[in-house]
Order: structure tokens, then C-alpha cells, then sequence
């Protein structure tokens, strides 16, 4: 966070008073500097609804704060990779940042738990559960572990389906053998290995690239992505598998949110949950309404049994392991909106 101080405000006004516009900061109108600058970054395209909603946020921000603060918004991989954003967040370098569970898990491993394979089967389970007990229990991991923390409402990134340039996936056992693209997660990675694929952890911001040369013969995400970032241009299939529910935590650095006074604090929180479950809407509705304009586009779709995915990792141990790694209080909270996975 960058805030403005006392002496160097006076010194703004006074350069701005002798006539110079400093900066392009015009003293004398409504463009005041902000008291509060915060920075929020973000790995999807402008178009997608995550910088849709977090713009409209920003400007309810400075409307509420009556511009004392400034929310400025770097979508896009603008600052760098997930990775290079979660240390940035960590470090106070950004003040905000979203991060998908299965990318959370690298640092806070229950942060990942709501990524496990076919577990929500509608969104009626998925929300229950992240604004229930099972995301209150990733928050306090969040919170007791690092110099983060996440606000309440989860935002979505929907459905994940596989897309290829190869071969569309049918059964489990067209996995066997594939190069597939998943986030930097430890769970993706043995979601993928339960199914014999040969899964590669790549950047988002380096996807389209890899998938254009071929180092990866598909990656998987949901139809909003997909179509944001136009990979149906370098892929042929997209296999609705609909194996894995993910969203993205609004994750804050705690030193950076708690310099703001408690009046701008409730403004900024209350704004971004609000933005949160606005953004869930349009995710869900955009997901919707993909696969008609994508087929016209020239992917190839098909649907797939579910049940033979999850009885394969069943019979691969994933959710044993999982449940072991996770341990039997989270994996109870799970399977308390789930149902029994294993
Ligand atoms: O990296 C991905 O595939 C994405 C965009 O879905 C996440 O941020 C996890």
C-alpha cells in the first residue's frame, strides 16, 4: 500500500497552487490524490468477469471512501506469474491478490481442499460449503499460517473440463500417457497421475505458448477461461469432465489491510465480498452459455460418464491419500457437504 503523506501532500498542493498540474494530479478539482493507493492483482484477461466486477468495485471504493481510496486494479499477469504475485502479496509489495485453491495449496496445504477431484456435484454444494464451515476452515489455516489473509465470499473460476489438440477424452483411460498442462498444485498434479496422464506444472501466463509448440498436448479449465484467453485457437477437443470445482480466494496482505482505518477497512471488505458474489453470477451464466459460441469457433465437444473418472481415482487411492494429507477434521468438513468420496 502507498499512502500519502501529510508533508508530501502540502508540498503537491503548494507545486499545484503555483499553477503546475504535478503528476497529473489537478489540486483544486476532484482528482485529489488518494489518501490509500492499494494494488490488486490478478491472472486472468480483462474481459473475463473477475476484472469486469474487481473494476467496479474499485470505483464503488473511491465513491464510499470519498476518494481516500485508490484500488488499482493489474489483471492479466501484468505483475507476473501466480508465483511471482503470491510472493509479492506476502511481501506487502500487492495489497490483494486472487489465487485458485489448487495454487493456494502450495503454501497453505487445506487451501486446496475444495479442489479435489468430482467432489461438489452443483453449486449448491460448492457454496454451502465455501461460505460454510469448510471455507471458514481454510481461512483460519490461511490466517494462522502466513502474513495473509482471505475475505469471506470465495470468487469462482467454475467447472474445470479438459481441452487438447490430440484426442478428445472419453473414459479415464484416454488420459493414459498425456501431456497435460495443470497450475502449480500438488493436488492437480495427483489428480492427473491417478489417471496415468503425464501432468506438467505451468504458469497460466505461459499456457497459450505451451500449448501453441506443443510442450503440452492439452490443458484443463473452465469454458470462461478457456474462451477469455481464446485457447480454443491452439486447441481441437474440450471434454466435459467437469472433474474439479475451483475458485479463486481474495487474498490480502494482513500488515498492509490493517493500516487502513476500520471505516475504509469495512468499505474495502464489504466491497469486495459483494463484487465476490456478483462475479459468481456472471462466472456461472458465462459458463453457461460458452460451449454453442466455442463449437462454433471449431472445438469438437463431448460429455462424459462421471462416474467412471471418479471410481478410477477411487481405485488409484487418490482419495485415501488425500484424505491422510488432509486429515480427518477437514476431510470431514468436505465430505459433510459432499457426501462420501471414497
Ligand atoms: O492457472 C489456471 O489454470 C487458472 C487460471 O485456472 C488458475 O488460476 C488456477
Amino acid at each position: 500500500m502507498h499512502t500519502i503523506t501529510r508533508r508530501n501532500f502540502i508540498k503537491t498542493v503548494s507545486l499545484a497552487s503555483a499553477g503546475a498540474a504535478v503528476g497529473g494530479l489537478s489540486i483544486g478539482s476532484a482528482h485529489a490524490a488518494a489518501e490509500f493507493v492499494l494494488k490488486y492483482a490478478n491472472n486472468l484477461p480483462m474481459t473475463h468477469p473477475m476484472n469486469v466486477r474487481a473494476k467496479e468495485m474499485a470505483a464503488r471504493i473511491a465513491a464510499e471512501s470519498k476518494g481516500r481510496v485508490e484500488l488499482q486494479v493489474y489483471s492479466n499477469g501484468q505483475l507476473g506469474t501466480d508465483t511471482d504475485m503470491l510472493s509479492q502479496v506476502r511481501a506487502g509489495a500487492i495489497d490483494f491478490f486472487t489465487i485458485s485453491p489448487e495454487v493456494l495449496g502450495t503454501l497453505v496445504s487445506a487451501g486446496q481442499i475444495s479442489g479435489v477431484g468430482f467432489a461438489f456435484r452443483d453449486y449448491n454444494q460448492v457454496w454451502a460449503a465455501m461460505d460454510g464451515e469448510l471455507g471458514a476452515h481454510v481461512r483460519k489455516q490461511i490466517a494462522a499460517s502466513t502474513s495473509l489473509f482471505a475475505f469471506e465470499r470465495c470468487w469462482d473460476n467454475g467447472y474445470r473440463q479438459v481441452t487438447t489438440s490430440t484426442r478428445a477424452i472419453a473414459k479415464p483411460e484416454d488420459f493414459k500417457g498425456m501431456k497435460l498442462r495443470v497450475p502449480p498444485s500438488p493436488l492437480a498434479t495427483s489428480l492427473f497421475r491417478g489417471f496415468d496422464a503425464a501432468p506438467t506444472s505451468i504458469n497460466f501466463a505461459e499456457v497459450y505458448s505451451a500449448l501453441q509448440t506443443k510442450i503440452v498436448e492439452g490443458q484443463e479449465n473452465p469454458l470462461a477461461v478457456i474462451s477469455t484467453v481464446k485457447f480454443y485457437e491452439v486447441q481441437k477437443y474440450c471434454s466435459m469432465t467437469n472433474h474439479v470445482w475451483s475458485g479463486f480466494w481474495f487474498m490480502g496482505n494482513k500488515k498492509s489491510f490493517e493500516r487502513l482505518p476500520k471505516d475504509l477497512q469495512e468499505i474495502v471488505a464489504r466491497n469486495i465480498n459483494e463484487a465476490g458474489v456478483k462475479q459468481r453470477v456472471d462466472v456461472k451464466a458465462l459458463n453457461d452459455s460458452l460451449v454453442a459460441e466455442m463449437k462454433a469457433k471449431g472445438l469438437q465437444f463431448n460429455e462424459v460418464d462421471n462416474d467412471a473418472f471418479r471410481n478410477k481415482l477411487r481405485s488409484a487411492g487418490f482419495y485415501t491419500e488425500w484424505h491422510k494429507k488432509f486429515g480427518d477434521e477437514a476431510w470431514g468438513l468436505l465430505e459433510k457437504y459432499t457426501g462420501k468420496l471414497a
